[in-house]
């Protein structure tokens, strides 16, 4: 199905950071990458890399070939690795140079002048796939990994990478595969296989294949929150100090804070670790009945932001009464994930708190802060952490599902099981069921990247980023 040419030729990138630093990493891949860097590298001792040990690294200095007497380029350090025990499963050199722009791209160039071609990006990671050294999902998490942006992402995607969700697949696959084959012999051989009340047996078995899909699927809202972070929406009257927390949180002034009621129109949002946590916060404008349109449209999206979020912090002003406005978002909120936030701690108290607890029928938790002096912002951290590691709302599924391909294929297996389940039920013939259970099957073997087509390949490996 795939090229083998194209798979023939040796590519090179630069693996580290495209900034100035101490190391720069370069890559090179391919059936021709040690013969490449015999030709521009030797060690002090005029030694070749040809010359020494699979797995190892040796320190010598890049030359300029290009040159009509090879000159001297940069002192590095440089790791071999033979195919097929190499990331990309061919021979691999690694070239870990200084990190400045312009040394790196003139070893790539003295690299490129031997016949080398640039990698796109990925497509390290791509042959990884394509020589068997790791199926779809294992080379999706090594994206998924780079782009962690905390903890559980990052778990997560190792999870991911040693093939967590591989063998769940590999194993919901075989299950279903030995039904269908059971169904196939039964009908070709009725004289050795018996099918009578299997379609009853098949139809629990169905139940539990659909469970362990559909708990992958649920995962998904989770493996969201978990990459791309939690969205939180602060909602609250103007002047509660909405901005003020956005700012405390992210800890700059991110947003616009004054005393007139109305500041913020737009809704801001800004990525923050918090704790554990990844927030995407948003504030947002004030929540009143506004005359200025401008105004207006903003009080709108604020409650779109609000009923997008996994999250909302209520912000109230606990230096003044509880007001219509007020009473409002306590409404909107009523079933939703939130945390009521008592502001303005450093001020003298006026709003009842007791009240509030019994309005909103202390379903929520209850928090005092003050956004000007910082103080309860460490508990109010807490207190969101703990209410994502709840199992309910848990980040501590076992297999999450955080790739939105995969979600897709699942909902496709999942509904594909549904139907066998149908036939079953309608007293459908015997190889009805098979057909529906081939079809999930196929759609979690694309999961893990079997019988995946070229196009789909290249789709996903271009979204890695260069040099892996
Ligand atoms: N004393 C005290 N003042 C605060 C606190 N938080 C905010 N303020 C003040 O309250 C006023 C309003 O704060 P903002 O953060 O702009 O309020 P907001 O909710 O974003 O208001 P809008 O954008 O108009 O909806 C400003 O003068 C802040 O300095 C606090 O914890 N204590
Ligand atoms: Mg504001």
């Amino acid at each position: 199905m795939f090229n083998k040419d194209y798979i023939n030729d040796t590519i090179a990138a630069q693996c580290s950071g495209m900034t100035q630093a101490g190391i720069g990493v370069i890559r090179i891949s391919g059936k021709d990458a040690i013969d490449v860097a015999d030709k521009i590298f030797l060690t002090g001792a005029g030694k070749k890399i040809s010359e020494f040990p699979n797995n190892s690294i040796r320190h010598g200095f890049i030359y300029d070939i290009r040159k009509s007497l090879p000159e001297k380029t940069d002192e590095v350090m440089l790791s071999v690795m033979r195919g097929p025990h190499s990331y990309t499963g061919e021979d691999v050199v690694e070239v870990n140079c200084h990190g400045g722009f312009y040394i790196t791209k003139k070893i790539l160039e003295i690299i490129f002048s031997t016949g080398v071609r640039p990698a796109e990006p990925g497509e390290f990671t791509k042959r990884a796939f394509l020589n068997g050294r790791m199926d779809l999902s294992e080379a999706e998490a090594v994206m998924s990994l780079i782009n962690s942006k905390n903890e559980d992402a990052l778990k997560n995607s190792m999870d991911q990478l040693s093939g967590r969700l591989k063998s769940r697949i590999i194993s919901l696959r075989k299950d279903i595969l030995f039904e269908t084959a059971y169904i196939e012999s039964a009908l070709d051989d009725p004289e050795h296989y018996d099918l009578t009340g299997y379609p009853e047996k098949l139809k629990e078995k169905v139940i539990v294949f659909s469970k362990a899909i559909s708990d992958m699927k649920d995962s998904y809202d989770n493996g969201r929150i978990m990459q791309d972070g939690v969205r939180t929406a602060i909602l609250g009257k103007p002047n509660a100090g909405k901005s003020s927390l956005l700012n405390n949180i992210s800890g700059y002034d991110r947003a616009i804070v004054t005393d007139i009621a109305g500041t913020t129109r737009d809704s801001i949002e800004e990525n923050v670790n918090f704790g554990k946590l990844q927030l995407r916060l948003i504030d947002t404008a004030g929540i009143r009945n506004a005359d200025d349109t401008v105004e207006k449209i903003g009080v709108e999206r604020a409650f779109e932001q609000a009923d997008k979020a996994d999250m909302i912090f209520f912000v109230l002003d606990s230096s003044v009464p509880i007001d219509e406005n007020d009473k409002k978002i306590i409404e909107f909120i009523k079933d939703k994930n939130a945390v009521i936030i008592l502001n303005k701690s450093d001020l003298p108290p006026v709003l009842d708190e007791k009240k509030i607890k019994e309005d909103l029928t202390n379903s929520f938790p209850v928090i005092k802060i003050s956004s000007k002096t910082g103080e309860g912002i460490d508990e109010l951290k807490e207190l969101t952490e703990k209410f994502f590691e709840d199992p309910d709302h848990g980040l501590n599924d076992e297999i999450i599902i955080t790739n939105a391909r995969h979600k897709k294929e699942l909902d496709q297996a999942y509904d594909s099981l549904q139907l066998v389940k149908k036939s079953i039920d309608d007293g459908m013939q015997e190889d009805f069921f098979s057909i529906d259970l081939m079809s999930a099957y196929e759609h979690l073997g694309y999961i893990i990247g079997e019988d995946v087509g070229e196009d789909l390949v290249d789709e996903i490996f271009s979204k890695f980023c260069m040099g892996k």
